[in-house]
């Protein structure tokens, strides 16, 4: 079925601290400089929010935490660069998600208004942040101990504003899957397999040794529930792994690497690491997981050439 292009979305989803806010403010500077497969398509209505936000990343540094009441949702009309391409999308960040990822999983329902963003042509990207002290570890024989109170004396789970425990993330992250599959059913029919593309944001903080191996790779071995429910669920979702990097290296606690990150040009930053061709690649070009999960059949992924 064909998909009225103004159509095509793509939900970004994630716990607070995920890295959301700064992917998509590096996004919005490669949109605006048309240097990717995706540029921008027309201003955005909140401007002035993309722009601050991506100032603090040609600053050299981190664009802070977004307030709950100030930002709920920007949305950027995207179009492919491609020659001879009239591929158009949105991308929809609902950004305050973070607190209502968890109250979504806790209340067992969610609201209207994203029930009204599920729809035909839409794809998300769940994001996942490296060393991020939002991500709840899984529970292992140890932590699931002290959960459920057990003896053994380990430190006590995290806990969030109101005291109560936080569930592990790749839990409510698993949960949500179940969620966007049953909408994804309901509202444009259970043949649809929507794209969701897990990122892994802030890769620059994965362990060398282990960059190598990529993100599908880091999920398995820190998020093995999640990896094991993409693994079983792949005639129900089209899942592709990315890791991202909105500076390419730690801006707070590498005095060389912010040195080399100004030397290098902080508008050029940004790296996406995928396997879309099979084996492990990088590229610069940061608009690759959106175009991906817009429905973009990406040939070349090295940011060479993209066809709808
Ligand atoms: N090292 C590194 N840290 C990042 C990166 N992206 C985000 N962060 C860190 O993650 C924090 C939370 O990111 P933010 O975009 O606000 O997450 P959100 O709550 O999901 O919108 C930031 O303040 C940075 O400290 C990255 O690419 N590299
Ligand atoms: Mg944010």
């Amino acid at each position: 079925m064909d998909i009225q292009p103004h159509l095509r979305s793509v939900l970004l989803i994630g716990v607070q601290d995920a890295g959301k806010s700064n992917f998509v403010f590096r996004l919005w500077l490669m949109l605006h400089a048309s240097t990717g497969m995706l540029a921008g398509d027309g201003l955005p209505a909140d401007l002035d929010y993309l722009n601050g936000g991506g100032n603090h990343l040609l600053k050299g540094e981190f664009a802070p935490r977004t307030s709950r009441e100030v930002h709920d949702q920007t949305e950027i009309p995207v179009k492919s660069t491609a020659a001879g391409s009239d591929f158009r999308g949105t991308l929809i960040v609902p950004d305050l998600p973070g607190e209502q990822i968890l109250s979504v999983y806790r209340s067992r329902q969610w609201s209207e208004d994203w029930e009204n963003k599920i729809r035909d042509g839409c794809g998300c990207l769940l994001f996942i942040r490296v060393d991020s002290k939002e991500l709840i570890a899984p529970l292992d024989w140890i932590t699931a101990a002290s959960h459920f109170g057990g003896t053994l004396p380990t430190a006590s789970p995290a806990k969030d504003e109101d005291g109560k425990d936080k569930p592990p993330t790749q839990v409510v992250l698993v949960d949500w899957l179940q969620f966007l599959r049953k909408a994804f059913t309901q509202k444009v029919g259970g043949s649809y397999k929507p794209r969701i593309g897990i990122v892994v944001s802030a890769w620059d903080l994965v362990p060398e040794d282990q960059k190598g191996e990529g993100p599908a790779k880091w999920i398995a071995d820190n998020l093995p529930l999640l990896s094991q429910y993409v693994d079983a669920n792949d005639d129900d979702f089209d899942f592709e792994y990315f890791g991202v990097s909105v500076t390419e290296g730690d801006l707070d606690a590498d005095p060389d690497f912010r040195a080399e990150y100004f030397r290098r040009d902080p508008r050029k930053a940004g790296e996406v690491v995928h396997a879309l061709s099979g084996s492990i690649e990088k590229t610069h070009d940061v608009t690759l997981p959106v175009a991906w999960a817009l429905g973009l059949s990406i040939i070349a992924p090295a940011g060479s050439a993209a066809r709808p």
